[in-house]
């Protein structure tokens, strides 16, 4: 039997797949919506492969890295944080795979004395430097990546801050040019976000930190990963990285950077403020109202391992809050 079958008629493995798929896909429809959203949560479609460019000038060595363990590039572009694109973490990758990150500026104004518009081009035009931080999310879990960025410092020193600015806010984008400046160039519409009722917080996402935080030189804007441009479930074009303070600082996508003399207002204190705080600066002594922080999940490990002050990084900024009570500026 089997030597009477011509090698025409062979199914290759890839079409005896698809085949199969559609045979399977079949019988779904067939059957009610529940099992067909069943269907659909036990094979979601794989993420597609993620083809960022490489960062060019990627010149300087970095100043400041652990020796820990990184994580995978699968691992850092498929847990995410990113609610104006899903609430899931398993969800964002896929979910804003269509986001379009050109043309991108960021706005940056405010009490400064010479406000500037920064196309992105310009942006990753700059000596870009890699940075590998502990990254420690509120919710508990962990992770070590290699960011590729520069200092905040040098955007906000071209602005020349006013005598008067003591914060800076930063506001992600949600909904195309919504400024009067002709140099704003930004995509059209909501561009794949969900409704601010969907995410279930405030949006456009916004988040602040004090002039001090915001000009040491651990905070980076970053344009990448793994020496490769911004995956858009990271945050793409470019996104705010505080290695210090819990993940939800960490602000994505931004379009604008305002100097401030008061204390900008953050989503998630809009959303709970008994639950997160300004400063949310890494600290394993005060617990959220739900939890520890005494302890960490490092994703890809099987223990959890100890949450250390400020992250592991008080050597480099316990001295900004000398003189702070910690518990009650959380
Ligand atoms: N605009 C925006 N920025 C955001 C978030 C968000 O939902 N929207 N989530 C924050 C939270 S809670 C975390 S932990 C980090 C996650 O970053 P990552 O997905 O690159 O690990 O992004 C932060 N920045
Ligand atoms: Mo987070």
């Amino acid at each position: 039997m089997a030597n009477d079958i011509k090698s025409s008629e062979i199914t290759p493995e890839s079409v005896y797949l698809n085949r199969r798929n559609f045979i399977r896909a079949g019988l779904v429809a067939g059957t009610t919506l529940a099992t067909s959203l069943a269907y659909r949560f036990f094979n979601p479609p794989p993420p597609k492969e993620i083809n960022t460019a490489q960062i060019e000038n990627l010149a300087k060595p970095p100043e400041f890295k652990t020796e820990e363990k990184l994580n995978s590039f699968e691992e850092i572009t498929n847990y995410n944080n990113f609610y104006e694109f899903s609430t899931s973490k398993t969800s964002v990758a896929r979910a804003s795979e269509d986001f379009i990150t050109r043309p991108w500026t960021i706005e940056v104004g405010g009490l400064a004395g010479k406000p500037k518009v920064f196309d992105i081009e310009e942006l990753l035009r700059f000596e870009q430097e890699e940075r590998i931080y502990r990254f420690r999310c509120v919710e508990g879990w962990s992770m070590v990546i290699p960011w590729v960025g520069f200092p905040l410092k040098k955007i906000l020193d071209a602005v020349e801050p006013s005598g008067k600015a003591k914060y800076v806010a930063f506001e992600t984008f949600y909904g195309g040019a919504k400024s009067s400046n002709p140099n704003v160039k930004l995509p059209e519409g909501r561009n794949g976000m969900q409704s601010a009722f969907a995410a279930g917080i405030d949006l456009p996402y916004v988040e602040g930190l004090r002039l001090d935080e915001a000009l040491h030189p651990l905070t980076i804007l970053a344009t990448g990963l793994y020496g490769k441009q911004m995956p858009n479930q990271n945050g793409a074009p470019i996104r705010l990285v505080v290695p210090w303070k819990y993940g939800f600082k960490s602000i994505k996508s931004i379009v604008k950077i305002t100097l401030t003399e008061t204390e900008p207002p953050i989503t998630w204190k809009i959303a709970a403020p008994d639950e997160y705080g300004f400063y949310s600066n890494v600290n394993p002594d005060v617990s959220h109202p739900r939890w520890s922080q005494a302890t960490e999940q490092r994703i890809g490990e099987y223990t959890r391992r100890k949450t250390l002050p400020f992250n592991g990084y008080a050597d480099e900024v316990a001295s900004l809050y000398n003189g702070m009570d910690l518990k009650k500026y959380f």
